[in-house]
């Protein structure tokens, strides 16, 4: 850290001040990547505590369950879509996202953007039943039974319930997530070296917010969680390839058009 106090920082309306050079620019850093988090994370940690005992019925759970393939498909497609949308908000207000070309915001918003839909999943899950805030109630996993893809959903559900063991604080999950969407590693990047020093300014800062919290040993823990995110994610796009096969015209004309922008 004294290397890092060493360099002048640039002045604030240079683009390349993005890569902190001062611990206050590390501490401005992460405040603003936790105001985005807050501001776009649609519920507040507690409003879901007090919304988590609120369960379906068995009619309900029921008529989710009947719901046929295609139809189940279409509405968890448009939830999903809501929730990326709140992630394509909060890339945004990361600060050195929107210095990047179109392209490579794009680049990454396709591959990053369920995985951070993911990670937030985990502020929204009750481990004491395994449930999930979903259409504004909480939900096991046969809720989406019509679905057709257990595998996924099983794995989706112990990946939320293992990182609630985690019990990161707000501001842990907020540069987890942005360390997640900037990655110089995902493919069709045009800038690569600018994506890796946005990256490397996001690693900074959360090494130091878990410094600070006396949490160091979490690093390696969350660099694992982003390989079980990368599977997941694999195994989503293999789904909706599978599904896209058998209803190519809900697919085609029935899903949001921000999903088959960003997943087909
Ligand atoms: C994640 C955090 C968001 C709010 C939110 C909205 C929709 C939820 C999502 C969370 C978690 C994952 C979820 C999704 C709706 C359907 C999806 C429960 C809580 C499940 C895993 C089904 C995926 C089906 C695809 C294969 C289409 O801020």
């Amino acid at each position: 850290s004294h290397d890092l106090m060493a360099i002048h920082p640039y002045p604030l309306e240079d683009p390349y001040s993005i890569y902190p050079h001062s611990l206050r620019n590390i501490d401005e850093l992460c405040a603003s990547i936790v105001r985005s988090h807050r501001e776009t994370s649609q519920y507040r940690v507690e409003e879901l505590q007090a919304l988590r005992w609120k369960l379906f019925s068995r009619e309900e759970l029921q008529a989710y369950q009947s719901k046929s393939v295609d139809e189940m498909w279409q509405h968890c497609a448009i939830r999903l879509t809501d929730a990326v949308q709140y992630v394509v908000e909060f890339a945004k207000h990361i600060p050195g996202f929107r210095m990047l070309s179109q392209n490579d915001q794009i680049a990454l918003l396709k591959t990053g953007s369920m995985e951070v839909v993911l990670v937030r999943m985990s502020r929204f899950f009750n481990t004491e039943n395994n449930t999930v805030f979903f259409d504004g109630k909480f939900a096991g996993a046969e809720i989406f039974k019509s679905l057709a893809c257990g595998d996924l959903i099983m794995a989706v559900f112990d990946f939320a319930h293992d990182m609630c063991g985690l019990k990161l604080t707000e501001q842990q999950i907020a540069l987890f997530s942005a360390l997640v969407l900037i990655n110089a590693d995902r493919p069709s990047l045009e800038d690569r070296s600018r994506v890796q020093r946005v990256q490397r300014s996001v690693e900074l800062g959360l090494t130091h917010i878990l410094h600070r919290d006396n949490q160091d040993n979490l690093m390696h823990k969350l660099y694992q969680r982003m390989a079980v995110l990368r599977s997941l994610c694999s195994l989503h796009m293999e789904k909706l390839r599978w599904f896209s096969q058998r209803y190519p015209l809900t697919a085609h004309s029935l899903f949001p058009p921000l999903y088959k922008e960003l997943f087909a």
